[in-house]
């Protein structure tokens, strides 16, 4: 249901798409009412890293504060129902810029040296922004893999996105926890010394800096045997890396950084329509915020780093409205995959959680078919388009980019964003009627959402991943199938007392899979 504060009044929003000549709309729908909103808003995508349903306070989260997102969320769409396409990263990722499900092009976790999972020539959201005159760009967390599976990272890193779309990219290329531990900006790495050239391997020791597991007294953060490797700023990676000493990057700086890079773009594009996808490393593991935000929290550093991100959120917002942009910005706000609380460092986030709850009332977290897998909060703020409200519907961050093509007047053809649901009505809060049918993805498993109905089809594998403390994965042997409405924790299976309605949401996931809508 929706819940506004303010009435929406005219619906106003296809007339507009037609003075572009570009779009689908027909003149009787556009003769609906006056244009009211721009057609060609900037657009910024926040995209955090593991952030769970229940970790803002308009979400619901006890253990820190989260007012700047708070701000947009009270002023904007808070989506109850809004979900990554997966439980990890890559896939979701890889999705929200394709407008596909990541196993249609067998998306999985990339390692640091992994080639460009979206290659050249493949539509992206960018590349349609790009249609329609915007100029694009991308701050922070790549993970979509970089060059052509032999990466030298002392030449220029292509194809990457500026092959796929993007103007400007500014990146860490993979994830905090692995190698290279440097950032890449466009195609080179930032501040890198010709005379020390940077060497990248995922298949055994090179070079001679420290490693966790040969060095583990040089360590401030104790890790796991896959986090046990090189050595960068007193904490142990995946992989081994040697030389590129100056272009190291320290993770306490990402958080201005960032923020600077995302800003400067801003500034650098603020007199013509911009999109810019940034995208964060918090709250990610190793988690290393600035001591700025020591006491900021009572869950340790998991807490500390929810508070920077919230404090980098809010400089961006605060600048667009610096610059007299905000009423023509539209910005959503969403994460990657639910929260995880262990995942490969012992940083006492399972000890200091206390009573808050990082998936909410859901059930699993990242690497679950569980709802807190992909159910994670989303947010859309356009001050004076989106009138503040909580909606209920069913949302996918899949559906952004047919959305968006029609918000801006972009044809998408036949063959692109072929997952992706134009749902422009309900980014906006004009309705609460969205998806009916949405795939959840994790680890190579799926599961399916049909209304307020999760279906979790008995599983082919069962990832070695949920060994972590209270996480549930909902991988079992056998068909499970919960009732939202009244469970939303996913506790009662009935999937026995209900063998019909299991066959047909058994056939529609096959369909899905198929590609058949
Ligand atoms: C896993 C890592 C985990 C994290 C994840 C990627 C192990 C055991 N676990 O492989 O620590 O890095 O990959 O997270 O190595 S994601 O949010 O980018 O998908
Ligand atoms: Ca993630």
């Amino acid at each position: 249901m929706i819940k506004t504060k303010k009435l929406v009044t005219s619906i106003a929003l296809v007339s507009a798409l037609s003075a572009c000549g570009q779009s689908s709309v027909t003149e009787n729908e556009s003769q609906i009412g006056e244009v009211n909103r721009s057609t060609t808003p900037n657009v910024v995508i926040f995209y955090i890293d593991d952030l769970g349903y229940g970790d803002l306070g308009s979400y619901g989260a006890t253990g820190v504060e989260t007012p700047e997102i708070d701000r947009i969320a009270n002023n904007g769409i808070r989506f109850t129902d809004g979900h990554s396409s997966a439980a990890t990263c890559t896939p979701s990722r890889y999705s929200l810029l394709t407008g596909e499900h990541g196993f249609r092009n067998n998306a999985k976790i990339l390692k640091g040296d992994a080639p460009a999972l979206i290659q050249p020539g493949k539509p992206t959201l960018a590349s349609m922004f790009k249609k329609a005159g915007y100029t694009t760009g991308v701050v922070g967390k790549w993970h979509l893999g970089l060059g052509n599976g032999n990466v030298d990272w002392n030449a220029d890193i292509k194809p990457g996105p500026l092959e796929i779309g993007f103007d400007y990219s500014f990146l860490l290329p993979a994830t905090g926890d692995r190698v290279p531990t440097v950032y890449v900006e466009n195609h080179n790495i930032v501040n890198l010394d010709k005379n020390d050239p940077i060497t990248v391997s995922y298949k055994g020791k090179i070079g001679n800096m420290p490693t966790g597991y040969e060095n583990p007294e040089l360590l401030r953060v104790v890790a796991d045997k896959q986090h046990n490797e090189t050595i960068v700023n007193g904490v142990s990676r995946i992989g081994h890396m040697s030389g590129g000493k100056a272009a190291h990057w320290v993770d306490e700086d990402f958080a201005q950084v960032f923020s600077d890079k995302a800003i400067d773009f801003i500034r650098e594009n603020q007199n013509k329509p911009f999109f810019l996808f940034k995208s964060y490393h918090d709250i990610h593991v190793p988690r290393l915020p600035n001591d700025r935000f020591k006491d900021k929290s009572t869950m340790g550093v998991r807490g500390q780093a929810i508070a920077q991100m919230d404090w980098m959120t809010g400089r961006i917002i605060k600048e667009i409205e610096k610059l007299g942009l905000a009423e023509n910005t539209l910005i959503i706000f969403t994460s990657d995959n639910g929260p995880v609380l262990f995942d490969g460092y012992f940083d006492s986030a399972v000890e200091l959680l206390g009573e808050h709850k990082p998936g909410g009332p859901f059930s699993g977290g990242k690497y679950s078919r569980l709802e807190a897998g992909t159910r994670v909060p989303t947010i859309a703020y356009w001050p004076g388009t989106i009138k503040p409200q909580v909606n209920d519907a069913l949302v996918s961050q899949m559906d952004i980019y047919k959305s968006l093509a029609k918000l801006i007047g972009v044809e998408v053809s036949e063959n692109e964003a072929v997952d992706s649901l134009e749902q422009l009505s309900v980014w906006l809060g004009e309705t609460d009627q969205g998806r009916v049918d949405l795939l959840e993805e994790s680890l190579g498993n799926v599961a399916l959402r049909h209304n307020n109905y999760k279906f979790i089809a008995k599983s082919k594998n069962k990832p070695n991943f949920i060994k972590s403390k209270g996480i549930r994965g909902g991988y079992q042997s056998f068909d499970q199938l919960y009732d939202l409405s009244t469970d939303p924790g996913e506790n009662k299976n009935i999937a026995k007392q209900n063998p019909d309605l299991v066959k047909q949401l058994k056939a529609r996931t096959k369909e899905i899979v198929a590609g058949r809508y």
